[in-house]
């Protein structure tokens, strides 16, 4: 599963709370991408969500989407180092490095994505719409606690979101909290069920 979105939206935040919300019951592994550091998996490997080796990290040295979209290669390769190590897994969360609302997964990648924005920025952000924010399996507003300083309306965010989505999932959170995950928590189990009937629908 992929995690895109911009810069500091809540990307490794998510990764650790899913982490710790299923790594007692599944087989996990993480791929994380930075531009010009291991910064995120250094942070989640600190933060103890999964065993050390289970968290690589690919420095992409280039814009993020490059490597989830046009040149997977290096991600492709760390997905399967992992499984070959750890086989078999149940779930490798693929964390993008921070970019801007162009950038998606390629599904040569991942079989479901999540696009993570947060409120900081305004509440314009679902309105400026790209791929991520109008075509993602999901997305993610997090966030919400900031929403008051900033002066954003959840309600404009999410009748954008949706004009934007159509019937496409959005959820509102704040991961700041510690049940800040689980609504996306709920959302990825049925992706799984999905995936193991074969029957994901895909891009
Ligand atoms: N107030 C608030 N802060 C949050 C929330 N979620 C994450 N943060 C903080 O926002 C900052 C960025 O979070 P990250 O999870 O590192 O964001 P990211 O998208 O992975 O960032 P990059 O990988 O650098 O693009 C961190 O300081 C988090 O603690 C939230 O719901 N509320
Ligand atoms: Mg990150």
């Amino acid at each position: 599963m992929g995690v895109g979105g911009p810069v500091g939206s809540g990307k490794t935040a998510l990764v650790a709370s899913l982490c710790q919300l299923l790594s007692a019951e599944m087989h996990l592994a993480v791929v994380t991408n930075d531009i010009y550091t291991t910064e995120d998996a250094d942070f989640l490997r600190q933060a103890g969500v999964l065993d050390e080796e289970r968290i690589v990290a690919v420095e992409t040295g280039c814009c993020p989407h490059t490597a989830i979209r046009d040149d997977i290669a290096a991600n492709v390769d760390a997905v399967e180092a992992l499984e070959q190590r750890f086989a078999p897994l149940d779930l490798v969360l693929v964390e993008s490095g921070g970019d801007n609302l162009t950038a998606t997964f390629s599904y040569g990648l991942v079989d479901v994505q999540i696009f993570v924005v947060d409120v900081s920025g305004g509440d314009k952000v679902p309105r400026k719409g790209g791929p991520g924010v109008s075509q993602s399996d999901l997305l993610v507003v997090n966030k919400t606690d900031l929403a008051p300083l900033v002066g954003a309306d959840l309600a404009v965010m999410a009748a954008d979101a949706a004009v934007a989505r159509g019937a496409r999932p959005v959820l509102f959170t704040c991961l700041r909290q510690a049940s800040g995950a689980a609504p996306i928590e709920v959302w990825l189990r049925q992706q799984l069920a999905l995936h193991r009937r074969g029957t994901l629908a895909g891009p």
